[in-house]
């Protein structure tokens, strides 16, 4: 599929040119560089004392806390990198706590000089977050002090993970959905869906489409199963067809074991077609039971802004493609238009919803700048073709919650979204929190947001917990256009011709 890699990039660029585009438990604990252990112990046995108490009011002044190494934004770091600290007090210094990428890394140092140090080839290439506070004898805390810095080597998973491919053989693949039962259901561009099963791709495919249009952008590029799947086994697709006019549609098969029981139904029919660009294609179901769709803007602007265009939009249908009476424009928009839930979008290649509460990241393919995901609400407008990631931010545009650049700033990691870059942003899902299935990852790594770059090759997630810094996950070799969290708690990403599973090891 050479053609798609030039999509892409017509995809990025809208002008048919194509560019080339852990945490991890911490490093040994900080050495005990010096034995004034006993300093700190007495310092603590103040607080309790009663000399301090009958003298002096409660300590309710914060300590201070300065980050001497790593300076913010240092590039491409190798090799063991020392982190270090000095913090001061009204009174006394308890000790002073070290994270790297939102989770704590070894144990509070309690005796100056307060450091504690990480080998870098420990985490994944790429954008880490470093902080430090300190902590007095009462117990008061200084704010958290950040350095974003960049790790250098050639790593592609944190250490204790591994990468492995599942299964190769696609051809094309643009988009995934995985039963409860754990078969995974994979669309291939020229119309094929094919099922793998036990770890095997099955050499019959679940179905072909017919008169798919697949050049460009264009073909059988999105797949999502019904919540009830494991009953009525219905599947949705969204592909081109050249039937009555070359258009998007949606349509929905019945499974009968692995393969579909007949041909399709046809649901829904998108505008009309006039390039071969931004032809989103992701769908999803919330927990609201609703299916959500990401429709491209089909290369031309201006209808992302027009609420009555399909074009540039998220629409939210019922599982039968009716239209939802709560929508947000059904009482103002007419005919397939009341399906309408979020505009101002450029190409909503994918987007995840969040199983918990329905939260939905969309993530739109940038134009000049930027890369962008949004967080989908009923009747937002996320600004295309007017605002681009953080820039023309007007009244009634809801901004991104994480953008970032497709050129390094000046200096390197200095602009929004510090040192992660790429030119198209493919793939996305959320780590569940807690037990059951969803405890493969670590701690740290649930609640994370996971998103991938077509361009880059890499896997970044975004800490909600923590201010929504990004730290880098891992690198594919493949070209990465959809994701998703496997029934067994793995990370699952689809290639243009595999998928690779990022778990623990
Ligand atoms: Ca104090």
């Amino acid at each position: 599929m050479a053609n798609w890699r030039s999509a892409i990039g017509w995809m990025v660029l809208g002008s048919g040119l194509l560019l080339a585009g852990c945490g991890g438990g911490g490093d040994a604990p900080p050495p005990a560089s010096d034995a004034r252990s006993d300093a700190t112990a007495g310092a603590g046995a103040a607080t309790e004392g009663p000399q301090v108490a009958d003298v002096t009011a409660a300590d309710t002044q914060p300590p201070t806390l300065v980050l001497n190494t790593p300076a913010n934004l240092a590039a491409n770091l190798t090799g063991r990198i020392d982190i270090t600290a000095d913090a001061s007090d009204d009174v006394g210094i308890a000790g002073v706590e070290f994270q790297i990428d939102g989770a704590l890394w070894g144990s509070d140092d309690t005796n100056p000089p307060y450091m504690t140090s990480i080998t870098t080839t420990r985490l994944t290439t790429g954008q880490h977050v470093i902080r430090a506070r300190a902590r007095d004898t009462s117990n008061n805390r200084s704010a958290w002090v950040t350095r974003t810095v960049q790790f250098g080597n050639d790593v592609q998973v944190p250490e204790g993970f591994a990468k492995t491919a599942l299964v190769g053989g696609l051809t094309g693949a643009t988009a995934f959905a995985q039963a409860i039962d754990g078969r995974i259901f994979v669309t291939e561009q020229a119309g094929t869906v094919r099922v793998i099963k036990n770890g095997v791709l099955l050499p019959t495919p679940f179905a072909t489409l017919p008169n798919v249009v697949s050049g460009g952008e264009r073909g059988l590029v999105g797949i999502t199963l019904h919540p009830n799947f494991a009953t009525n086994g219905w599947v949705y697709v969204y592909y081109t067809t050249s039937e009555g006019g070359t258009h998007n549609r949606i349509s929905r098969f019945t499974a009968n074991g692995d393969v579909a029981a007949g041909p399709p139904t046809a649901l829904f029919g998108l505008p009309t077609l006039t390039t071969t660009m931004h032809n989103g294609g992701a769908m999803h179901f919330g927990p609201d039971g609703k299916l959500y769709v990401g429709v491209g803007d089909n290369g031309l602007g201006a209808p992302a802004q027009d609420r009555n265009s399909l074009f540039g939009k998220l629409l939210r249908l019922n599982d039968d493609a009716t239209i939802p009476t709560d929508n947000p424009y059904y009482a103002t928009n007419t005919g397939n238009a009341r399906a309408v839930w979020a505009i101002g979008l450029r190409n909503p290649f994918t987007f995840a919803v969040r199983p918990s509460d329905g939260r939905i990241h969309i993530n739109d393919v940038g134009q000049n700048t930027w890369e962008e995901i949004d967080v989908g609400a009923a009747g937002a407008n996320y600004g295309w073709p007017n605002s681009e990631g953080p820039d023309n931010i007007t009244a009634g545009v809801t901004a991104p919650l994480f953008s970032y650049r497709h050129t390094a700033a000046t200096p390197p990691g200095s602009a929004v979204g510090g040192f992660i870059i790429g030119r198209c942003i493919a793939g996305g899902a959320f780590y569940p929190v807690g037990g059951g299935f969803a405890a493969l990852f670590p701690a740290r790594f649930q609640g994370n947001y996971f998103f991938a770059d077509f361009t880059t090759h890499e896997i970044s997630r975004v800490d909600l917990a923590n201010g929504n810094a990004v730290y880098a996950f891992a690198k594919t070799v493949g070209e990465p256009v959809d994701m998703r969290v496997a029934t067994d708690g793995a990370l699952l990403v689809l290639t243009r011709n595999n998928i690779v599973r990022i778990a623990p090891i």
